[in-house]
């Protein structure tokens, strides 16, 4: 149930699944707060995921470019926390692939529906790239791409499903991945998507 993609990329199987309900329970109540939304490349273009944060800072993309703001650009409040027990949830999956003490501070919600993806890109609006990132996926099962160093390297096919959680660090931290577009189906908790949680140390 621990595969090893690469150096430092450690994928859990299932890990999340304990947390599932929890997880799902806190959801709808975290984007009442920030809705899920479409936000613009810095070329003007909508992206296919539907996207939203909490924590002290979310992750926001518009014609200026991609940063960290501690206020949502949609509301001008305050992300919503991060729930107590996400955190332990990061916290405990960082730990198990030897990152002892990650105290996540912003906590990406990503949406797909079928169609949407992510095309490659790299991770590199954090300070300090010696902090994990830990994913959690929930709903629908996707293909991920984990590539290399450069967007040109050729990129491993792996299959994320529910409750699957990858923590990516080390020399693993700065990987070209994507995701390739979300097939149709159905998840008997979520229905017709997926959704990814990325628990980020920004600042
Ligand atoms: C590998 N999200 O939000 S999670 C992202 O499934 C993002 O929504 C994808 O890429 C998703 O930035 C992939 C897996 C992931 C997250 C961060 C990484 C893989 C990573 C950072 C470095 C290397
Ligand atoms: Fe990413």
């Amino acid at each position: 149930w621990q595969e090893v993609l690469g150096d430092g990329a450690l994928v859990l199987r299932g890990f999340a699944l304990p947390y599932a309900t929890a997880l799902l329970q806190a959801l709808p109540v975290l984007l009442a707060q920030a809705p899920l939304r479409h936000m613009l490349t810095p070329g003007g273009q909508p992206m296919s995921v539907a996207m939203s944060s909490c924590g002290d800072y979310g992750w926001v993309s518009d014609r200026r470019g991609y940063r960290y703001a501690a206020q949502d650009p949609a509301s001008n409040l305050p992300w919503p926390p991060l729930p107590a027990d996400w955190l332990r949830l990061a916290a405990s999956a960082a730990a198990a692939a030897g990152f002892a003490g990650f105290v996540p501070d912003a906590c990406l919600i990503n949406c797909y529906q079928p169609g949407a993806r992510m095309a490659l890109h790299q991770d590199c609006d954090e300070r300090d790239f010696g902090q994990p990132i830990v994913s959690v996926s929930l709903g629908l099962p996707v293909m991920f791409l984990f590539g290399g160093m450069q967007r040109s390297d050729r990129a491993q096919r792996v299959p994320l499903a529910h409750g699957d959680v990858v923590v990516w660090g080390g020399p693993a931290r700065l990987r070209y991945h994507g995701v390739l577009p979300l097939q149709p189906g159905s998840h008997p908790q979520l229905g017709a998507q997926r959704i990814n949680l990325t628990f980020r140390k920004a600042r």
